[in-house]
């Protein structure tokens, strides 16, 4: 059957199967799976190769076609009437922080899938082809800096400086990547930067926002600013008993008095809801008895204002050029950066329209429009192609945690907010 846009987006989103959607998002949970409740697949090890090799055998019960890039990124292929066309992408990531949710970027993945069964179900063919992605690293916790995938899609040019990224263990993207890359020599080598169509992410948000709103569907107008920055303090190790107070080159003490400093700016700085965390912290020797010869520590700061993050930076940059540093020596170095994103306009009216009647069949209340304060791989696609994100809500707007959770009823709406989405434009 060959309807027109909007019966294709209508049926689709019909045809969504709650139960199929929940129990997908739990058999991909098992990997990597805690005992808390919580998921810990970070890219590109055992648990993450494991995990493609599932989410592969999945796609392929249904039909679709499999391919990889050169980033590992994989792609899940439903043909279309007009395989000429640029396909219609959807998905999000696979990989998850150290201690992650079952939902975080999983949900995304599955859902892309879900939507494939539903047009499925309903027999529709759609003029354009349908791929699902599962973008590489886009967590950037293993492998600086994050969303390596789909920014490397975008720009293949990128993956070269990203390869040479070192984990704690001081094992490199690239040798990962390879590894990753010949556990699935069954599967077709595409290329980077391929031309789509648009580019749909369904997340969830990760924030407090919807759940205060009790609103199930978000339309994301954007995502806000972020830097990273690494900052390495090196002092001397000395003797923690013999060593007097006033002849240390303590790299901690240094460290803290640089970390007091930011942390006065964020709150200086709260009005403009710019958001600081000192996530990772690495000690040497790291003994209870020998002060600290070197501490490095990371910077998450992000912004919808980028002033505010160009404020910080220059705070920054006095803070480690004074004396609050000495005697140390101390070096800041930006690793990841990305300005904020705005989707176009009409994408965004789509996602409404598909939220909406979402929301409405369901007695729902009707989407709200609001920014992520999360970073996600359309930050990138964005640059490709005409891209929007759809949000259902964070229980206690907790993520990056175990306890991670969306009502199940609202991962139902979100399938079905991206069905509609992905069927209308992959009919047009
Ligand atoms: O950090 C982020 O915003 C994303 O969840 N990785
Ligand atoms: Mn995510
Ligand atoms: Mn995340």
């Amino acid at each position: 059957m060959n309807p027109t846009d909007l019966q294709a987006a209508e049926l689709a989103q019909d045809h969504v199967n709650g139960e199929r959607l929940l129990e997908a998002i739990s058999s991909l949970a098992s990997f990597g799976g805690r005992d808390d409740g919580g998921v810990s697949r970070q890219t590109l090890t055992e648990v993450d190769l494991a995990s493609r090799r599932y989410l592969i055998d999945q796609a392929r019960s249904m039909g679709c076609e499999v391919g990889i890039d050169e980033c590992a990124n994989l792609f899940f292929r439903r043909p279309g009437l007009d395989n000429d066309l640029p396909p219609v992408l959807t998905g999000s990531h696979a990989d998850t922080q150290p201690v992650g949710g079952t939902l975080d970027g999983a949900y995304g993945v599955i859902a892309g899938l879900e939507v494939i069964a539903a047009l499925n179900d309903a027999g529709i063919q759609t003029l354009r082809p349908i791929e699902v992605v599962a973008w590489t690293n886009e967590e950037g916790s293993r492998f600086g800096p994050g969303t390596m995938g789909s920014s490397a899609f975008v720009e293949p040019a990128r993956l070269a400086e990203y390869r040479g990224s070192r984990d704690g263990d001081g094992i490199s993207f690239g040798e990962a990547l390879d590894s990753a890359l010949a556990a699935v020599s069954d599967v077709p080598r595409l290329a980077m930067a391929r031309p789509m169509a648009s580019y749909v992410e369904l997340h969830i948000e990760q924030g407090p926002i919807l759940e205060a709103e009790n609103v199930p569907l978000g339309v994301v107008d954007g995502i806000q600013s972020v830097r990273w920055y690494r900052v390495e303090c090196q002092g001397t190790m000395a003797h923690a008993g013999t060593t007097p107070m006033d002849r240390r080159n303590d790299a901690m003490a240094t460290a803290h008095r640089v970390a007091q400093r930011l942390y006065e700016f964020a709150a200086a700085e709260a009005a403009t809801q710019v958001r600081l965390t000192l996530g990772r912290w690495l000690v040497e020797p790291n003994s209870v008895n020998t002060i600290p010869g070197r501490v490095e520590f990371t910077i998450d700061v992000r912004c919808v204002d980028e002033a505010v993050l160009d404020r910080f930076e220059a705070m920054l940059n006095e803070t480690i050029n004074t004396q609050v540093a000495s005697p140390a020596t101390v070096t800041a170095t930006c690793f990841f950066r990305r300005a904020s994103t705005k989707f176009p306009e009409h994408m965004q009216r789509l996602v409404e329209k598909a939220c909406t009647r979402a929301a409405t069949l369901a007695g729902r209340k009707l989407p709200i429009t609001l920014t992520s304060g999360a970073f996600h791989d359309a930050m990138y696609l964005v640059d490709h192609c005409p891209t929007s994100m759809i949000f259902v809500p964070s229980i206690d707007g907790v993520s990056h945690n175990a306890s991670e959770a969306t009502a199940p009823d609202d991962l139902v709406l979100g399938a079905q907010a991206l069905a509609y989405t992905v069927a209308a434009l992959a009919s047009s």
